[in-house]
């Protein structure tokens, strides 16, 4: 069962600062890991204001804007750009409804957060942004194309 190009998505995957602090990065990778999707990009980065800006662009109009902006450049994010059919819902799905209050046990909010101002994780809500996102956060030559061999690793 080969899935065809078209049917293949990316979509950008990032532990906020919080995620970060509180010791839930490995937590968080594991369960895109064990759903099954393909690692394509990870890095540990202190985001610059202009980026968080161009990131959130679409939000500049919110009251919660600039606490927005400072909440992402608090500290270390995890930049990740995942790969699979139907990656880009699916992790919304994994990750939980943007309020953690109301995003239900078994995701990532419903059972590692309580604020949204603090929702340790954010994904991609469309195809064409997760392509877009992934151009923003990451360099050429730091995302890597790759296939599981077929040969066993220990022998
Ligand atoms: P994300 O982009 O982080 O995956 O979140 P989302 O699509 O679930 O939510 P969106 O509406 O795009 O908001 C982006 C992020 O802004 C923060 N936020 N704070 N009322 C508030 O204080 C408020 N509303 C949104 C959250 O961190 C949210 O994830």
């Amino acid at each position: 069962l080969v899935a065809s190009m078209e049917e293949v998505e990316q979509t950008y995957i990032m532990i906020k600062p919080d995620g970060v602090q509180r010791g839930l990065v490995g937590e968080i990778i594991s369960r895109f890991e064990r759903k099954g999707f393909k690692l394509t990009g990870l890095k540990l980065f202190q985001c610059p204001k202009e980026l968080a800006e161009e990131h959130y662009k679409d939000l500049q109009s919110k009251p919660f804007f600039p606490k927005l902006i400072d909440y992402i450049t608090s500290g270390p994010v995890v930049c990740m750009g995942w790969e699979g059919v139907g990656v880009v819902a699916s992790a919304r799905k994994l990750i939980g409804a943007t309020n953690p209050l109301n995003a239900e046990p078994g995701t990532i909010r419903g059972d590692l957060a309580v604020q949204t101002g603090r929702n340790v994780v954010h994904g991609s809500d469309s195809p064409d942004n997760g392509k877009r996102e992934i151009a923003l956060w990451f360099k050429e030559g730091e995302l890597c194309a790759w296939a599981a061999v077929q040969e066993p690793w220990l022998m």
